[in-house]
């Protein structure tokens, strides 16, 4: 019986995936590196540090320069993010959240982003949630299963009562080692170890979960 929702936040929940893209996008020509929007697909879910590493692709870095970097790449990866309101907020989304609370589920947000806080004060989400574990939660983000694992213990479930709501193979990966069960939002290519698959959340109701997922 699946007791908890676990939400992935970028790519999940609001469109944040785009300014990560055009952070690492700057972040990429500023140092020469080749980078477009196919080897991003890389990155989707994965830390801070893991996507500065598939980044350089082998390119030699001291610890120093590598700190620099990703610190220079959240910097302008905040400014967009400083812009955001509610109206960014994927569509579906809320309303889902919403029914999903009011029918007695526990919610969580499980990102492996550390800009979680400040990424939900501007979403104004908060109500509905009954957990937030983010990249600042556990020394390993997805696709270890820590961050989920984690979430599950705070909500008093158990890992089998849990569904993860996915856009990337990191999360989905993250997901299946915690134990849970998965629904992949997206091009299939970007999800396919997915349990179930959707396009997005838009029009997504608890009935239409239930219609996909045994035992919600
Ligand atoms: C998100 C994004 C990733 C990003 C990671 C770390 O994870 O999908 O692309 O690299 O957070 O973000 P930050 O640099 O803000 O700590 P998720 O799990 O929410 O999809
Ligand atoms: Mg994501």
């Amino acid at each position: 019986m699946i007791r908890a929702i676990l939400f992935d936040l970028d790519g999940v929940l609001t469109d944040t995936s785009e300014f990560h893209y055009l952070g690492w996008k700057r972040l990429a020509d500023e140092l020469g590196l080749p980078f477009d929007r196919q080897k991003n697909e890389a990155l989707r879910g994965v830390s801070r540090r893991e996507s500065l590493l598939i980044l350089l692709d082998g390119r030699p870095a001291t610890e120093q320069e590598m700190n620099e970097w990703m610190e220079r790449k959240n910097r302008y990866y905040m400014e967009y993010v400083s812009k955001m309101t509610p109206q960014n907020l994927l569509p579906g989304a809320l309303e889902l959240l919403k029914e999903l609370h009011q029918a007695g589920y526990k919610v969580a947000i499980v990102s492996s982003s550390k800009n979680t806080p400040l990424v939900l004060e501007r979403l104004q989400i908060g109500e509905w949630l009954d957990t937030v574990v983010d990249g600042n939660a556990a020394a390993r983000s997805k696709p270890a299963p820590d961050l989920f694992l984690l979430a599950a213990e705070r909500l008093g479930v158990e890992p089998a009562e849990c569904l993860v709501i996915e856009d990337a193979e990191a999360g989905i990966a993250a997901g299946k080692a915690a134990g849970m069960r998965t629904l992949g939002l997206g091009p299939i290519e970007r999800v396919s170890s997915a349990d179930y698959h959707l396009p997005d959340l838009n029009g997504v109701s608890l009935q239409r979960l239930r219609e996909l997922v045994p035992d919600l």
